[in-house]
C-alpha cells in the first residue's frame, strides 16, 4: 500500500498508582502514537519507549524525533510498501527498534485492515484467549505488597511478577509465599539490578519455587547470565538482552536463558517477535509476551502475538485498568483470568477520538 501521511502524537496517560522498578518510579505513561494514512486503509502504531532512557537507550522524545526526521520520510519516499518491507527499508538507520516497531505496527495494521484480516490470524494464533499475568511494582512496605498482590489474585490474574532490586528481593518473595501459598505462579524481574557477584544472594530465591528470574544482570551480560544459570536452580529469563532474533539465538546457544520474554517493541516489531517465537519453539524454550504499559493499541496487538503456540507461560498482558482509569481504546478486560484475542481486522481496536484527544499533548503531521 502507498502511504501519504502519518500523524504523530505525543500522549500522557496518568497511572492509577505509581509503578516502581529497580530503574525508577513512573507516575504517567508518556508515549508516541502513530497513525498511518494509506491509500486503502489507516493503521495505528504505538511506540513503547519510556519517557526516559532508563530501561533501554530509547526514550519518547528521541523516538518522536527519529520517526519525524528519519523513519517516516523513508517510508513516505518508498512508494508502495508492505509491512514485510518496512524493516529492510529502515535497516540503514542503526538501532531505534522501538521507533521502528511503531511504524511497522501501523503499516501492518493498515495492510491487515485493507485485507480484512486480524493480526492474530495473520501471525498464526492458535487460541482465542490468553492467560493474563500482572507485573507488580516495588512498594514502600511488605504490607502494601501483600495487599496489592491479594487484590490481583482476587481479580483472577493467573500469575504474579514482582519487581525486585537489592534490598527488596528475598523478603517480598517470602511474604507472598507465606500469605498466598504455593498455588499460584510467581516470578521476579530485576531489570538488570544485580551483578554476577550477587549469585550467592540470588540463589536464596531458589527455595520459593519461582517460575523464573527475569533479567537479573546487565543487558550485555549474556555470558554472565549463562554463568549465573549454572549457579541457581530458578530458570533465568532474559528481557532487556533480547533485542533481536540474532541475540536470541546467541543467548540460547550460550545457555544464558531457559525462558524468553518477547516484547515486540523492544525487538523492532511483531514480525521480528514472531521470528523469536519460532527460534525459541524450535529450541524447546517457552516464551511469554512482555509488556511496556501499553495503551489498548499495543495491549490488543500483544494479545494477538501471545496467542501463538510457543507462548506457554502467562504474559504481562493485564487489563487496561491495571494501569489506566481510562484507556484510549475500548478497555482491554480480564475475563476469568484471561484476555480475549481480538478478532477484528488489523489489531482489532482503534483509539476513541475524544479519549485520544484528551491525553494528547502534541500532534504533528508528516507528509511526503
Ligand atoms: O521489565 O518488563 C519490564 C514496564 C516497563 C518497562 C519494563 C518492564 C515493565 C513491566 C510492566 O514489567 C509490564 C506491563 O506492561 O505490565
Ligand atoms: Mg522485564
Amino acid at each position: 500500500m502507498k502511504f501519504t501521511a502519518f500523524e504523530l502524537r505525543r500522549v500522557v496517560l496518568p497511572l492509577v498508582s505509581p509503578f516502581t522498578t529497580s530503574f525508577g518510579t513512573q507516575h504517567h505513561r508518556e508515549a508516541v502514537i502513530l497513525r498511518a494514512v494509506g491509500a486503502d486503509a489507516e493503521g495505528w502504531g504505538e511506540c513503547v519507549a519510556l519517557a526516559d532512557p532508563v530501561y533501554s537507550p530509547e526514550y519518547t522524545a528521541g523516538a518522536h524525533q527519529i520517526l519525524r526526521s528519519y523513519l517516516l520520510p523513508r517510508l513516505l519516499a518508498a512508494g508502495d510498501v508492505s509491512a514485510l518491507q518496512v524493516a529492510p527499508l529502515l535497516h540503514g538507520i542503526v538501532g531505534h527498534r522501538m521507533a521502528k516497531s511503531a511504524l511497522e505496527m501501523a503499516v501492518l495494521d493498515a495492510e491487515l485492515r485493507a485485507a480484512d484480516q486480524s493480526l492474530a490470524r495473520y501471525l498464526g494464533a492458535t487460541v482465542d484467549r490468553v492467560p493474563s499475568g500482572v507485573s507488580v511494582g516495588i512498594m514502600d512496605t511488605l504490607d502494601d505488597l501483600v495487599s496489592a498482590v491479594g487484590g490481583y489474585l482476587e481479580a483472577g490474574y493467573q500469575r504474579i511478577k514482582i519487581k525486585i532490586k537489592p534490598g527488596w528481593d528475598i523478603e517480598p518473595v517470602r511474604v507472598l509465599r507465606e500469605a498466598f501459598g504455593d498455588g499460584f505462579g510467581l516470578q521476579v524481574d530485576a531489570n538488570t539490578a544485580y551483578t554476577l557477584g550477587d549469585a550467592a544472594h540470588l540463589r536464596r530465591l531458589d527455595e520459593f519455587r519461582l517460575l523464573l528470574m527475569e533479567q537479573p544482570l546487565g543487558e550485555e551480560d549474556i555470558r554472565q547470565h549463562a554463568e549465573l544459570a549454572r549457579l541457581v536452580t530458578t530458570p533465568i529469563c532474559l528481557d532487556e538482552s533480547i533485542v533481536s532474533a540474532e541475540a536470541t539465538a546467541d543467548a540460547i546457544a550460550l545457555r544464558a536463558a531457559s525462558v524468553i520474554n518477547i516484547k515486540p517493541g523492544r525487538v523492532g516489531g511483531y514480525l521480528e517477535a514472531r521470528r523469536i517465537h519460532d527460534i525459541c519453539r524450535a529450541n524447546g524454550l517457552p516464551v511469554w509476551c512482555g509488556g511496556m504499559l501499553e495503551t489498548g493499541l499495543g495491549r490488543a496487538a500483544n494479545a494477538a502475538l501471545a496467542a501463538l503456540p510457543g507462548f506457554t507461560l502467562p504474559g504481562d498482558i493485564s487489563a487496561s485498568n491495571r494501569f489506566y482509569a481510562t484507556d484510549i481504546t475500548e478497555p482491554i478486560v480480564l475475563e476469568d483470568g484471561y484476555i480475549r484475542v481480538p478478532t477484528g481486522s488489523g489489531i482489532g481496536v482503534t483509539p476513541i477520538p475524544e479519549l485520544l484527544d484528551e491525553v494528547t499533548t502534541e500532534v504533528e503531521w508528516i507528509t511526503a
